[in-house]
């Protein structure tokens, strides 16, 4: 693998790696994540090329079976895939969740909102985007179904209206405070943009909310998170 190690911030050694792909609409969630725990300074990012297939080769998918980005390596070399597994990981490390939630209600509610933020929103453009647009190129995409790809992005797009619909009331999407669930949906307004699906001018509270969050620094700098030095793996 080509990849390589992305240090920020690191007095010390960092305990922990992130395979992402710095853009991506996933790997985001994570970033947004770490931002929000505070805990940048622990971990180093390897850069793992999706438009190489990097993510298919058989030393990555000895790391995570499913071949998807983030993965999140403990230092005891244990791999956690999944953004909810890894968010829910990261916020448990102090013992002080702020992400995830506190009581069972909060747990409850913030998994259901997150799930349903992937079903109806991240992952249906991750389809629309892998199937009805050239997605990773021609080596990567080896199987298109392009009517599939557009009924998802039909899909996302009722998505969005769902999600609008429930912001008219309440300022985050689980209620009074921000959750791993906003960051769900904000990754999938991320995925929105990269793939050219603008939010109906009709989703008004979207659109508001979207613009509130890109205000906060763990959604703002979440590019510039790995940016300064770079060391080979
Ligand atoms: N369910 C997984 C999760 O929540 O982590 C999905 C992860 C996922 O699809 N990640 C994208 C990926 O690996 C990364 S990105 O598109 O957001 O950059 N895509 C590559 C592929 O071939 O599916």
């Amino acid at each position: 693998m080509t990849s390589e190690i992305i240090e920020f911030d690191a007095p010390k050694r960092a305990a922990m790696k992130i395979y992402d792909w710095p853009t991506g609409p996933y790997p985001a969630r994570v970033r947004i994540a770490l931002a929000e725990k505070n805990l940048q300074s622990r971990v180093q990012f390897v850069t793992v090329d999706l438009y190489k297939g990097e993510h298919k080769t058989a030393g990555f998918l000895a790391k995570n079976y499913s071949g998807t980005l983030p993965v999140l390596e403990l230092d005891d070399g244990t791999f956690i895939a999944e953004c909810t597994a890894i968010t829910e990981y990261l916020d448990a490390l102090d013992g002080a969740p702020t992400l995830t939630g506190r009581t069972p209600r909060e747990k409850g509610l913030i998994h259901m909102m997150s799930k349903r933020a992937e079903l109806e929103l991240l992952d249906a453009i991750s389809v629309y985007f892998h199937h009805a647009t050239p997605g990773l190129g021609p080596d990567v995409e080896i199987y298109q179904n392009a009517e599939w790809g557009l009924r998802q992005r039909d899909k996302a797009l009722r998505g969005m209206h769902y999600f609008d619909a429930l912001l008219k009331s309440q300022p985050f999407v689980t209620g009074e405070t921000f959750s791993m669930a906003d960051i769900t949906v904000i990754g999938g307004l991320i995925f929105a943009g990269l793939v050219e699906l603008p939010v109906p001018a009709a989703c008004e509270a979207l659109r508001t909310w979207y613009a509130r969050m890109q205000e906060r620094p763990s959604v703002r700098n979440r590019l510039t998170m790995s940016a300064p030095t770079k060391a080979s793996a």
